[in-house]
């Protein structure tokens, strides 16, 4: 679950029709995403022409009082939304919606989601392309430094 994408992406994995990047230092597009990561080198990122990004987690256990936290860099003048689920792996429903949305300026934010207490999970992350907006390609969203611990 915890994973700070030095190596790996830890055995989270693609399950959208875009693409979730490992990458380290800034981001191809200028004035948006990362110019580096928050911890390490490397982060996790949407490059924002992608039709929908998705990266799903390990099925992981969810206690009692847990809490997923993440570090996210959403800036620029296309920032879609980040929506963040837990789901349960056996009936797929979504326990919890949450969502991050436009431009959080040129820095890493922390972000903390409560999660419900469920023996078998997944954490699921999406990002739409933003179609409508102007400068669409000034959109790029990342991800670092993710973990579920004890609130
Ligand atoms: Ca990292």
């Amino acid at each position: 679950m915890n994973c700070s994408f030095e190596d790996s992406f830890c055995g989270w994995s693609n399950t959208g029709q875009g693409d979730w990047l490992r990458n380290r230092g800034p981001t191809v597009t200028r004035n948006t995403g990362p110019t580096s990561a928050t911890y390490g080198q490397y982060y996790t990122y949407v490059e924002s022409d992608t039709a929908l990004a998705q990266l799903t987690s390990p099925p992981f256990f969810s206690g009692e009082d847990q809490c997923l936290t993440l570090h996210v860099y959403m800036y620029g003048r296309a920032i879609g939304d980040l929506v963040i689920k837990q789901s349960s792996v056996k009936t797929k429903v979504n326990l919890i919606t949450d969502k991050i949305s436009g431009s959080q300026g040129a820095r890493w934010i922390k972000h903390v989601v409560k999660l419900v207490d469920n023996t078998d999970s997944r954490i699921v992350m999406e990002v739409k392309k933003s179609q409508t907006k102007s400068y669409s390609w000034e959109g790029d969203v990342a991800v670092d430094e993710i973990s579920v611990m004890k609130c």
